[in-house]
């Protein structure tokens, strides 16, 4: 399967840790802001990443789709084990509310973050609102750790007591926002801190984040 877009993406890297988690194999294809082509464009009628083809899964035709939680639910449905949506109604209910929290919340602020300090200067090259991602990095990050604070623990799970895409969405957003600057002080959220640092340290992460970083360097 191909997946189009890139890892520094809070929503491709959530998607390509799901894959590695289950075993899947995806190749990745760069695209997303004027890369990729007519086949990323098929694939992502918004442009947007992630998109992902699947040759010749749907009746010999490629199956196409956008969307990191379509896809991650696409994916959870075709390779079941392990699984990263749990089966029981609350457990998964609440993996659902901490997947959302990831994809809109946490990663709103970062995009803000994000956008004016490496998206703008380093690949649109036009300037950054620095104050706007200041902004958000002194008065948003903060209670999205206060909240985290209450609900994680360091080495542990946000749902139950093995990894979910709950984790993989709430971490995955932190991974971004950590190349644009952003550093959880473990003295003031040691919860946070441990936990956010245990999911990323997963090979799943790690292996992806150490490229993105020396992606990171050859832009600087
Ligand atoms: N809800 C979507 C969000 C995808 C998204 O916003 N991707 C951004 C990159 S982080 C993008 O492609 N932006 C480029 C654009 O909007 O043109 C998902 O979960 O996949």
């Amino acid at each position: 399967m191909i997946l189009y877009g890139s890892s520094v993406s809070p929503f491709v890297r959530k998607v390509l840790v799901v894959a590695r988690e289950k075993g899947i194999d995806l190749e990745l294809r760069p695209a997303g802001m004027g890369r990729g082509g007519p086949e990323f464009d098929e694939a992502s009628p918004f442009r947007k990443m992630p998109a992902l083809r699947d040759p010749g899964a749907d009746h010999g035709r490629d199956f196409l789709l956008c969307d990191s939680t379509a896809i991650v639910t696409y994916l959870e449905a075709k390779f079941p084990e392990p699984a990263m949506i749990p089966a029981e109604p609350m457990a998964r209910a609440r993996t659902i509310w901490f997947e959302e929290f990831g994809d809109t919340i946490v990663a709103a602020t970062g995009g803000r973050i994000v956008f004016n300090r490496l998206v703008a200067p380093k690949v649109l090259k036009i300037a950054g609102d620095e104050a706007v991602a200041a902004k958000a990095h002194v008065e948003e990050v903060p209670p999205l750790l206060d909240y985290l604070e209450g609900v994680a623990r360091p080495g542990g799970f946000l749902v139950g007591d093995a990894l979910t895409v709950a984790d993989i969405a709430v971490a995955s957003p932190f991974a971004t926002m950590a190349h644009a600057g952003v550093t959880i002080d473990a003295a003031r959220w040691p919860n946070a801190a441990g936990y956010i640092a245990a999911i990323l340290a997963r090979p799943s992460f790690a292996d992806l984040i150490a490229v993105e970083q020396r992606m990171m360097a050859a832009m600087a």
